[in-house]
């Protein structure tokens, strides 16, 4: 079973030089549950570099590795999973190739989607975004914790949340169903990279008290 509550997802840009290894170093050292290699520039040989080095960081602190898009990526490199978008490989496919045992993600932004991602055999998805965010500029309007609410209501695999989520709202996010949160920027481009993930994971944690 994996602990969806607090996946935390690369982006060079926002990394303020530093590196991806750095970056998901103290992002689990502070409580990362998950993380996810999401890299949409470059070339192919410096991805599979890069996400090698996330995975062996990754497996030696029991933490699942999700590669972004990239089903050949996350073959090549034994990732634990691949999160796959609306408009990238299809969830019956990168199941085909990815195999039973590893994990599939799907985002969406609707119930219809989720469901859909469901009988497609996904593992879990990732619903937003939430709130707006400037990380994703060509994401779908946001879909508030409503939105969230209903997907989390309709499916039955896990749901984590995704989207301008912050230690501030992440209670929040909970307390409407999700399994978890997913941050890019409130965990990669804070300062100090190991409390940002600290005050997440334990806004979740106690989200769940309630
Ligand atoms: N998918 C929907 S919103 C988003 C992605 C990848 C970006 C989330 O980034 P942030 O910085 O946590 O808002
Ligand atoms: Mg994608």
């Amino acid at each position: 079973m994996v602990n969806w509550s607090l996946y935390v997802i690369t982006d060079a840009r926002l990394s303020r030089g530093r590196s991806h290894l750095e970056v998901i170093r103290a992002a689990i050292a502070g409580g990362a549950t998950v993380v996810q290699y999401r890299e949409k520039e470059g070339t192919t040989r410096q991805m599979i570099e890069e996400a090698r080095a996330l995975r062996e960081l990754a497996r030696q602190a029991g933490v699942p590795f999700i590669v972004n898009d990239r089903v050949d990526i996350a073959l090549a490199v034994d990732a634990d999973g691949v999160h796959v978008g609306q408009d990238d490989m299809p969830a019956p496919l990168a199941r085909k190739l990815m195999g039973p045992g590893k994990i599939i993600g799907v985002s969406v932004d609707n119930v219809e989607q989720a469901l859909q991602a469901e009988r497609d055999g996904a593992d879990y998805i990732g619903a937003g975004p939430i709130f707006a965010t400037p990380t994703k500029p060509d994401a779908a309007p946001p879909i508030g914790l409503d939105g969230l609410a209903e997907i989390c209501r309709r499916v039955s695999i896990p749901v984590v949340a995704i989207g301008g989520i912050t230690a501030e709202n992440a209670g929040a996010v909970i307390a409407a169903g999700a399994d978890g949160v997913a941050v890019v920027s409130a965990v990669v481009a804070a300062e100090d990279v190991e409390e940002a993930a600290r005050r997440l994971r334990q806004a979740v944690e106690k989200a769940r008290q309630v």
